[in-house]
């Protein structure tokens, strides 16, 4: 039996993944969408209930490491298509929701069964180095330094944000990459689930320039931290990635607001610090369910939000 008490395996949330969409056959669907460098598929699930619906594209699990990203998006899914709440089945009934839990199985299985503490994929990239950030590898302003000098991402193959010998050169972005471009049009928010520090972050990565739609970005960033905190008082920091992080190059988030015209595209980083334990990324299993409580919640109060808006 599935459930959130506990951190699922690659193979667990695959098989869980198809069990749903076969017993949802009528609103789900999952579809293979590329392969790893180890052969591995990467998987899109799709709910659908109703004709015409815009979209929600969530990404989660692109760094390897950070486990509560997809367990958060499991959870929902399940959500979607199991809970009676009159919020959740108005979010489920009146947007189609594009959901890649794993963006990057092949790290997910080297954390299960080598070392818990890796973040990139595992493609050879030099004499004995592996792994592209997918973080770093998307095309938007690829590799391209701050108004600081700061490239927000790494040439050196053996770093740890090492971006790749091009842009989309890996299987995993040009997956991601394909969701964009066989949607265009159709998705107004873009989701990318990380941890952690609680922040809130909308473009840019690449620039400390405030970008067009800063306002729009911060406001319904915003709602999503207040419906946030309303659940177990986690307060999210919320606003442009390059100040209130740092600087970074080629994200997806980056991409989707540049290069597809997605405004309202944000990184979550959810659990792992703060006053109840400095965990890092080895999150404890009993927060899997309080953080993905709150973050349904905050993406309730975010859709809201953003419906305001034109
Ligand atoms: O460095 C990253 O890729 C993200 N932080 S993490 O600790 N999860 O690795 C932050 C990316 C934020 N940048 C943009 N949204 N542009
Ligand atoms: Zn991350």
């Amino acid at each position: 039996q599935y459930d959130w008490v506990s951190y699922k395996n690659l193979t667990e949330i695959y098989a869980w993944l198809d069990e749903m969409a076969a017993q949802y056959s009528s609103v789900a669907s999952v579809r293979n969408i590329g392969t790893t460098h180890e052969g591995r598929p990467i998987r899109l699930f799709t709910i659908s209930k109703k004709s015409g619906n815009r979209g929600i594209f969530v990404e989660a699990n692109i760094h390897a490491r950070e486990w509560i990203s997809s367990a958060t998006a499991t959870y929902l899914i399940n959500e979607l298509l199991t809970s009676q709440d009159p919020d959740i089945v108005d979010i489920a009934t009146n947007i189609d929701w594009y959901i890649i839990t794993n963006v990057n199985p092949d790290g997910l299985v080297w954390t299960w069964e080598s070392n818990r503490n890796w973040r990139k994929t595992r493609a050879p990239v030099s004499a004995l180095c592996f792994g592209v950030d997918v973080n770093r590898n998307f095309a938007y302003n690829w590799l391209t330094p701050d108004e600081t000098g700061n490239l927000g991402a790494s040439t050196t193959p053996c770093t740890d944000t090492y971006a790749g010998t091009s842009p989309l050169s890996e299987n995993e972005a040009k997956a991601v990459e394909s969701v964009f471009a066989n949607n265009i049009g159709k998705f107004d928010v873009f989701l990318s689930f990380h941890s952690y520090g609680h922040y809130m972050l909308h473009p840019w990565g690449h620039t400390r320039g405030h970008s067009v739609d800063y306002d729009l970005q911060f406001a319904v960033g915003n709602a999503f931290r207040a419906a946030v905190q309303a659940v177990n008082g986690i307060n999210y920091a919320v606003g442009p990635s390059n100040t209130v992080l740092y600087a970074t190059s080629g994200t997806t988030p980056d991409h989707a607001y540049g290069q597809y015209g997605i405004k309202l595209s944000y990184t979550i980083e959810m659990r792992g610090n703060g006053n109840y334990g400095n965990y890092g990324f080895v999150l404890p299993p009993e927060f899997i369910l309080p953080n993905a409580e709150e973050v349904v919640a905050g993406l309730i109060g975010l859709v809201n939000s953003a419906r305001t808006y034109g």
